[in-house]
Parts: C-alpha cells; sequence; structure tokens
C-alpha cells in the first residue's frame, strides 16, 4: 500500500496545473494580441494546461465560465474582467471550493481577500498621459469629444478620470461631447458620426478611449470631409499596429502604450500560486507612449 501511495504522489506531482480562463472577448487588436500572447505562454510551459472560454463582453458568459470551472475543479481561475461591479458572489464561491484566482488586466471592485493578485496597466495613468499630450499639442485650447470604452469597464471609467484630472487644469480645454463605442471599430465610427453630425467642424480634438474606435473614427472623419490627425487631433490608447499605421498615414496623432503581452507574467503567477508563494495585491505592466514622428522608427519592433 505504501508503494502504491508513493507512485500516486509521483503521478499526482507530475500532474498538469489545470488553469481555467475567462476572456472578456476578441473587441479589439489588444484583446487578440492579449489571447494570443495567454495562449502562447500555457503552450510553452509544460506545467500548464488552459481552459480558454471567450465571452463575448458579456459579463453572465464569464461568470458562466468561471461556474463550470469551479465545477470542474480547476487548479486556478484567471478573469480578466468585462465591468468592475458584480463579482463577489462568484468569487466567494471559488474561494469557498479552495480554488486561487488571478486577475488579468481589469479590476474588481470586490473585495481584495477574494483573489491573489491582479496583473495589469494603469489606465488612470494612460488617461494622464493622452490628456497631458493633448494639452501640449493644442496649446490648452481645444473641444475635444471623447470616444469611452466599454460601460462599467476599468479601462473606461480610469482613463476618463485620468484624462480630466490633466485637462481640468486647462479652462479652455473642454469635451464637448462624450459616449462609449464599446471599444470596437465599428462603434467607434459610429459614434463619431453623431459627433461630426452634431458638432461639424467645431471638433478639435478626439480622445479615443482605445486605438480601434480611434480607426473607426478616422473614417468617419473622412467620410464627412474632414482631415483625421490635421483637422482634428487625435490621442488614443493601447499601441496596436493599426494605430502605428494611422500614425505612420498623418491620421493619427499619438497612442498610449497599454502592453497586452501579459501571457509569461500570467504564467510565472500561476505557477507560483500552486507553489505557495506569496503575491503582491496588484502588479503593473511596462508602457510607454508613442508620437507620429517616431513611428516608423518603432513599428518594426512592434510585436502586437
Ligand atoms: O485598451 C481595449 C480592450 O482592458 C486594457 O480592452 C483593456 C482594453 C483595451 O478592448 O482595446
Amino acid at each position: 500500500f505504501l508503494m502504491f501511495s508513493g507512485l500516486f504522489a509521483t503521478v499526482a506531482a507530475q500532474d498538469k496545473i489545470v488553469l481555467g480562463f475567462s476572456q472578456v472577448g476578441a473587441e479589439s487588436e489588444w484583446r487578440t494580441a492579449n489571447t494570443e500572447s495567454i495562449k502562447n505562454a500555457v503552450a510553452n510551459d509544460p506545467r500548464i494546461e488552459l481552459k480558454f472560454s471567450d465571452a463575448q463582453q458579456k459579463q453572465q458568459n464569464q461568470i458562466k465560465a468561471i461556474r463550470s470551472f469551479i465545477a470542474q475543479g480547476v487548479d486556478v481561475i484567471s478573469f480578466s474582467p468585462v465591468v468592475q461591479t458584480g463579482w463577489t458572489t462568484v468569487l466567494e464561491e471559488a474561494k469557498a471550493a479552495g480554488i486561487p484566482v488571478v486577475l488579468t488586466d481589469r479590476k474588481v471592485d470586490s473585495d481584495e481577500s477574494l483573489y491573489v493578485t491582479l496583473v495589469g496597466s494603469d489606465f488612470v495613468e494612460e488617461g494622464r498621459k493622452a490628456g497631458a499630450w493633448l494639452a501640449q499639442a493644442m496649446n490648452g485650447q481645444a473641444n475635444i469629444v471623447e470616444l469611452q470604452g466599454t460601460v462599467g469597464s476599468a479601462p473606461a471609467i480610469d482613463r476618463k478620470a485620468g484624462f480630466e484630472q490633466i485637462i481640468q487644469h486647462f479652462p479652455n480645454l473642454k469635451i464637448i461631447r462624450t459616449q462609449s463605442g464599446d471599444f470596437t471599430r465599428s462603434k467607434g465610427k459610429e459614434v463619431m458620426e453623431s459627433f461630426l453630425k452634431a458638432e461639424g467642424e467645431n471638433i478639435d480634438a478626439l480622445f479615443s478611449h482605445n486605438d480601434d474606435m480611434a480607426i473607426g473614427a478616422i473614417q468617419a472623419i473622412e467620410e464627412y470631409g474632414l482631415k483625421p490627425g490635421e483637422d482634428i487631433k487625435i490621442v488614443s490608447i493601447d499601441g496596436v499596429r493599426g494605430a502605428f499605421e494611422a500614425m505612420i498615414q498623418g491620421k493619427l496623432n499619438c497612442t498610449v502604450e497599454c502592453n497586452p503581452l501579459l501571457g509569461p507574467q500570467l504564467v510565472e503567477i500561476v505557477k507560483g500560486v500552486v507553489d505557495g508563494k506569496e503575491f503582491p495585491k496588484y502588479i503593473p505592466v511596462k508602457e510607454n507612449i508613442y508620437v507620429q514622428s517616431q513611428a516608423k522608427e518603432v513599428f518594426s519592433e512592434r510585436k502586437y
């Protein structure tokens, strides 16, 4: 019997760590790069096996996926929460089942005892960087329209707050219209069309919470007969390839980097959690801002 249990213990030790990951969706270039980074990092690690689920930007789908991970008895659950609120119940269920939870990308407003850590970007800081760039580029004077991200999501709330922290110091920088474009190109285009219809050439600048919506808006501006990047200055966030292409064409002025390549960090954290390591509640990701004049030079080094 002792021999057998020894054998089982060895087999168990070699068992893979099963990671259940619930992704927000596939709403943007950023998200696609993020998903790829996570899948590749796991594929390159012999210790981890991934169960991946796409929630199509719906919180109920994420809750369902997390409950199914709990029912399957995965070793670690990870997810990028589409919105900030409404997670406490399902996080308590994971805790009761003894399954640790690692948040990626977006934060939740639940008690921090319900998760191990959050690995992600500082969205308030990104909003501040966008605001500071625009204030300087417009000499402190502009009528701004704002395309917000998904309503209730951490990046939409925090990027808006950070941007406003900066522009409030400039009495002639005004947000004249603001609406959500749900982080997608098609919605960004649609909402920009409605801004143009209402305000026309009164618009001096656009602050878009992500590059995809800015790219949609660029189309709307061109169809309206104005020059994006010139008649309307544009700053957005993410730093995806599409943004660099738009900058090279002179149609986008600035992008604030938000690094989606979290996969390798996530893999290290997941293994650490299983090995009993301690983590701080927040692990930041490094990032930069890029302006039009650097775009060509930097483009070839971009990995997303
Ligand atoms: O900026 C946007 C994506 O949560 C940081 O989600 C992420 C955001 C990113 O849809 O493009």
